[in-house]
């Protein structure tokens, strides 16, 4: 991927292991005509304050919550994602955490590791719930929602989605899922996953109500955001009963995890490894890369980057 940038462009890489401050990212970027970042990095206006060089920001991701979208359109500075690539991959492992979290697999392994798996055990330990034949709600319908619904067409489940706007009658034929509003999600899904992006109106729109409506069987998965679930109130209804378990790969204020959620033993924890496949990594690499290059007039597709979020600027150029 470096070597293709380094056909055109001068490459500067940077080891990245702790968060960039506002002022070190506003310093960086004063200095090159594009960057290509990750979601920590947060591009906003007091970041780009007085930037007459930088041309392109191209974000490692999917989701871009992280970019202040008007606020590059202003400075025109063209600003890029990477959808699909990640799709198949993100699906793939909400069914992991989905799967983990129902059937105890984290917990379980724990305690044998723990060295505790001594004596016999009892038939009825370590049971966990069902997934097959339930009844599996998605929250955000969008590419990555729709693989996960197509994926439980396998484990022989209903499907009900909620989403702003319902899909054409064929998507959700394919995809074997019906539209219901929120209150009935919460309140018929035997399973939930989040997939909806996140923006200010979603802040936790699963907090403690929400959860109050859920079944208490239920597995709750969150391979969205951080924000969009309110982890203190999930993790009092984890504690107390109120929700079988949880497969969480995002986290409010990540990297940290709210203690609350890292000593409890029915929730999956990941650190945001949801598109962490090789392949798809290299493949986000690789987008990431191409829309840098044609964002700066480079490569085949010069002056259209492939996956483009504000079109606009290139009216005004
Ligand atoms: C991250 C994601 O981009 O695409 C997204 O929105 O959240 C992930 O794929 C990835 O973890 C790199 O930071």
């Amino acid at each position: 991927v470096l070597a293709s940038l380094a056909q055109y462009v001068d490459v500067r890489t940077e080891a990245k292991e702790t968060k960039r401050t506002p002022e070190q990212l506003h310093k960086k970027l004063a200095e090159v005509d594009g960057a290509i970042v990750g979601l920590s990095d947060r591009i906003d206006a007091g970041v780009l304050a007085g930037n007459r060089r930088l041309r392109a920001i191209a974000n490692l991701g999917v989701g871009y919550n992280n970019l202040d979208l008007p606020a590059l359109t202003a400075a025109g500075v063209l600003a890029t994602n990477t959808p699909d690539v990640l799709t198949q991959t993100t699906a793939d492992y909400a069914w992991a955490l989905l799967l983990a979290a129902a059937r105890r697999v984290s917990s379980a392994e724990r305690w044998l590791r723990a060295g505790r798996w001594r004596g016999g055990m009892r038939f009825d330990d370590w049971l966990g719930v069902d997934v097959h034949g339930k009844t599996l709600g998605i929250f955000g319908m969008g590419r990555i929602g729709q693989a996960v619904a197509r994926r439980a067409i396998g484990f022989d489940m209903h499907v009900i989605y909620h989403n702003r706007s319902r899909l054409p009658e064929a998507v959700e034929h394919e995809c074997r899922a019906i539209w219901v509003d929120k209150a009935e999600l919460l309140q018929r899904s035997d399973h939930l996953v989040l997939v909806l992006p996140y923006n200010a109106q979603n802040h936790h729109a699963i907090g403690a109500d929400e959860l109050a409506h859920m079944k208490p069987t239920a597995v709750l998965v969150n391979i969205a955001r951080g924000g969009i679930v309110d982890d203190a109130a999930l993790a009092a209804a984890l504690r107390e009963g109120r929700l079988a378990a949880a497969g969480l790969d995002v986290f409010e204020g990540e990297p940290s995890v709210h203690s609350a959620l890292r000593e409890l033993e029915n929730a999956v924890l990941s650190p945001h490894i949801a598109s962490a496949s090789a392949d798809t990594r290299r493949a986000m690499a690789q987008l990431a890369a191409d829309n840098m290059l044609a964002a700066l007039g480079y490569g085949p597709s010069a002056g259209h980057p492939p996956s483009l979020l504000n079109p606009q600027v290139l009216g005004g150029r």
